[in-house]
């Protein structure tokens, strides 16, 4: 069990008291991440009282305590997993070796660009989602997204401690760039794209917690394999608190659906104008937002054939999701097929070594996990009796990285002239116009209990509190 110190200036059950240079550097970096939350972070709300989860161990059972706490208050820690005794390298060339406390130097800018990518999307996602307190369906709501927020910031921390912990006057600078780039900025954007996509409605919040965050339960899994063992326990821990980040998606556009099938069933329709006009997000709507974010969310897994892929496995920095379950860690000369664009209009396969293709097994392993959710909402619209099946669209479509960056296709993946995607692409991304009808929706509901006309309540309320609770005291 490790030693953990919730008194300290920093929560941390990484001995921070005993390395006092490390311990006075973080505490430079804590104003300036204060100052950034104050001018970043959720705009207003800052004296409220929030019923939030904080990290308090790394325990399963006892990890988390619950009260209201404003934000600027909330205790931003740092969490490693337990170590593992005498763990091993589990994959690549380096398998069955012990694990690096260090990071060797031939690997340290490939780590450290690592961990300032991971790093980078953590404050980038609470930039994005800053304005969206004010339009919160509920306190409920309010409240799940605020422990996201401070919880995304609590990662930012975890990145920050292994770049100043392990690299040096290199570390900290990024640690202050961390700081300096903006979601959106033209000049000083998020390093990956999604995180610099706008987001000022709640159906968005919802797509991007399940997807995107979804895209962090992989890498992060991906991390958690690897031989540089800080940042294994790091990301194991991390992964503890991003289950509830998928669950406010998964159970928000769930909502969102139930809303919708009850006033379809109210008023006996399916017409899309009738239900806009009823207040509702119409189910072609949601298809659309999904398209729009599991797309955007699959270009952050990275070209289909990647060198940088291959080396990072190949040397312990980065493995597999849940790198056990696959048969083969070495992978030194096995073989992949990938479908790539033919330059004819059409579509061939391509074989390619598993080591380049480690992206696009990665990604195809997340797209599994998204159909989870796909095949929950899809009962509950067959058993409301409507005839509508959300789909996933192909990992062909709409990509902007990758061997099918830029290729027009259909939903379906399949290679169709410009011409015809732009005359199609309004049946299947969001128009301006279906922005600003989501957005029309978003207004406050701010009573204990109450939702606003376009979303279900919950199933049940947080920690076992009723979904009455007054969740944040406004
Ligand atoms: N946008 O060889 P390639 C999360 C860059 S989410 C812009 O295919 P590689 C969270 C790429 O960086 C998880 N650029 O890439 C979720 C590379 O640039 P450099 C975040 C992109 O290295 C919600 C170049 O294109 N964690 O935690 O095989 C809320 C060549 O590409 C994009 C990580 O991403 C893009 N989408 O793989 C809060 C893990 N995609 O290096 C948090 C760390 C690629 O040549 N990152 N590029 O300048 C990585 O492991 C890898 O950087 C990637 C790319 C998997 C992203």
């Amino acid at each position: 069990m490790s030693n953990i110190d919730l008194q300290a200036l920093i929560p941390n059950n990484v001995h921070l008291g005993e390395n006092r240079q490390l311990q006075r550097a973080l505490e430079h970096w804590q104003p300036a991440f204060l100052n950034w939350w104050d001018e970043m972070g959720p705009s207003d709300f800052k004296a409220r009282e929030v019923y939030l989860r904080t990290a308090v161990g790394v325990d399963a059972q006892g990890w988390a305590s619950y009260g209201y706490t404003p934000m600027p208050d909330y205790r931003w820690g740092i969490f490693l997993a337990d170590k593992e005794e005498g763990r091993k390298i589990g994959f690549g060339d380096f398998m069955g070796q012990d694990v690096w406390q260090d990071v060797p130097g031939e690997y340290r800018s490939t780590f450290r660009r690592l961990i300032v990518t991971q790093g980078d999307t953590e404050p980038a996602s609470v930039e994005q989602q800053r304005m969206l307190g004010h339009t919160a369906p509920s306190l409920y709501d309010l409240r799940n997204l605020f422990q996201v927020n401070v919880e995304e910031g609590r990662h930012l921390w975890a990145m920050v401690y292994l770049l100043h912990a392990h690299f040096g006057r290199d570390g900290r600078e990024e640690a202050e760039e961390l700081l300096e780039r903006h979601s959106g900025d033209p000049d000083k954007p998020r390093i990956l794209g999604t995180f610099n996509e706008p987001m000022d409605n709640w159906l968005s919040f919802f797509c991007f917690t399940y997807f995107t965050d979804r895209d962090g339960k992989f890498q992060l899994k991906s991390f958690a394999e690897s031989a540089f063992d800080p940042l294994a326990r790091t990301t194991r821990f991390m992964l503890t608190e991003e289950a509830h980040h998928m669950f406010v998606g998964e159970t928000g556009i769930g909502r969102v659906i139930k809303r919708t099938l009850e006033v379809m069933k109210e008023l006996d329709t399916e017409d899309v104008a009738t239900l806009r006009k009823a207040g509702v997000i119409d189910l072609p709507t949601v298809q659309k937002f999904l398209n729009f974010w599991f797309t955007s969310s699959l270009d952050l897994f990275g070209s289909e054939a990647s060198s940088n892929a291959a080396n990072y496995f190949s040397n312990g920095i980065k493995g597999r999701p849940d790198e056990p379950k696959f048969a083969d860690h070495v992978e030194s000369d096995t073989e992949m097929t990938i479908q790539v664009p033919d330059g004819k209009g059409g579509m061939k396969g391509e074989t390619i070594t598993v080591r380049n293709g480690i992206n696009e097994v990665t990604r195809l392993e997340y797209v599994k996990d998204c159909n989870v959710g796909v095949t929950r909402w899809n009962m509950g619209i067959k058993r409301a009796g409507v005839n509508f099946e959300l789909k996933l669209p192909s990992t062909r479509f709409r990509r902007q990285v990758g061997v099918w960056a830029n290729v027009p296709t259909t939903p379906g993946g399949y290679p169709i002239s410009q011409a015809e995607y732009d005359a199609k692409k309004d049946d299947w991304l969001p128009t301006a116009a279906d922005l600003a009808y989501v957005k029309s929706l978003m207004q406050r509901v701010a009573e204990p209990g109450k939702m606003a006309a376009w979303i279900a309540p919950p199933d049940r309320g947080i920690n076992a509190l009723p979904v009455e609770y007054e969740y944040v005291k406004l």
